[in-house]
């Protein structure tokens, strides 16, 4: 039997399956992950992203901050691709129990996916530091420089796991126990190198691990079954 044919068996035959994806689920749509020879990672900026996206240089440097995070991290125009409208229609179909995801670019909703734990938050969430009243991303986008409160003038913070800030706890929780209890865990489009969210896939004890990245990963002999290449077109083949 073929990868190929094995993964849609695994498929078939299991209503338990749990998605752990990354920014490579999202490439397909146009927003550039981190650390493929195109990502964010190879571009020349004045500070590495992991500086830029801190805790504190969010507070030290917001205007440089929000410079970097509208160019780069703001993808409105954007629309979900095969990969997404895979997984939704999976979930649809009873057989996915929940996405959990480390982008924050919300496209598994767009795509109709209703259980998504985002670990990392979303960029369409965004918050007043003082007044804690809420923003859309459009707010952010549109604001000259740093945006401000419109209620008390503080200023606005998307609700977004900076580098050096902790994860939402129900989230963690809502993800771990989702992957403790999957029959099927499919990881794919993540370098499986930022923790603590890499880690989670340790919690999976089952004999179905489906791993789907362009690259290798650190967790590649973790795999049940294993597939070097694109998640969009291979999603869109199996479902
Ligand atoms: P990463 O470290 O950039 O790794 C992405 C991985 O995906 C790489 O190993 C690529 O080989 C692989 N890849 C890229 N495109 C595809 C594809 N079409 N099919 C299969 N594999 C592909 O990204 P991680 O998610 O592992 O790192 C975690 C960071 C990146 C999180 O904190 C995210 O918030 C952050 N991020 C998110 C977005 C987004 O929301 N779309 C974009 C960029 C970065």
């Amino acid at each position: 039997m073929s990868h190929i044919e094995k993964l849609k068996k695994i498929i078939d035959e299991s209503d338990n399956i749990v998605f752990f994806g990354g920014a490579g689920v999202s490439t397909e749509s146009g927003i550039p992950d981190f650390r493929s020879v195109d990502g964010l990672y190879n571009q020349k900026y004045d500070y590495p992203p992991e500086e830029i996206l801190s805790h504190h240089f969010f507070v030290n440097n917001c205007k440089e901050f929000y410079r970097y995070y509208k160019d780069k991290m703001l993808a409105l125009d954007v629309k979900p691709n095969t990969a997404h409208k895979a997984l939704a229609r999976l979930e649809q179909m009873g057989k996915l129990k929940a996405v959990v995801t480390q982008n924050i670019d919300g496209l598994h909703q767009e795509a109709g996916s209703k259980v998504v734990y985002e670990l990392h938050g979303s960029v369409h969430r965004n918050y007043c530091t003082k007044c804690h009243k809420f923003f859309d991303a459009h707010y952010i986008k549109d604001s000259k420089d740093i945006p401000l409160c419109d209620n008390c003038g503080a200023v606005v913070k998307p609700d977004v796991v900076l580098y050096e800030e902790s994860l939402e706890d129900n989230t963690v929780m809502g993800a771990v126990n989702a992957i403790r209890n999957a029959d099927v865990l499919i990881v794919a489009g993540t370098s499986l190198t930022v923790y603590p969210a890499a880690g989670m896939i340790r919690y999976y004890t089952g004999d179905k691990l489906v791993l789907i990245n362009r690259d290798e990963t650190p967790m590649d002999s973790l795999a049940n079954l294993i597939f070097h290449e694109s998640v969009g077109e291979l999603l869109g083949k199996v479902i």
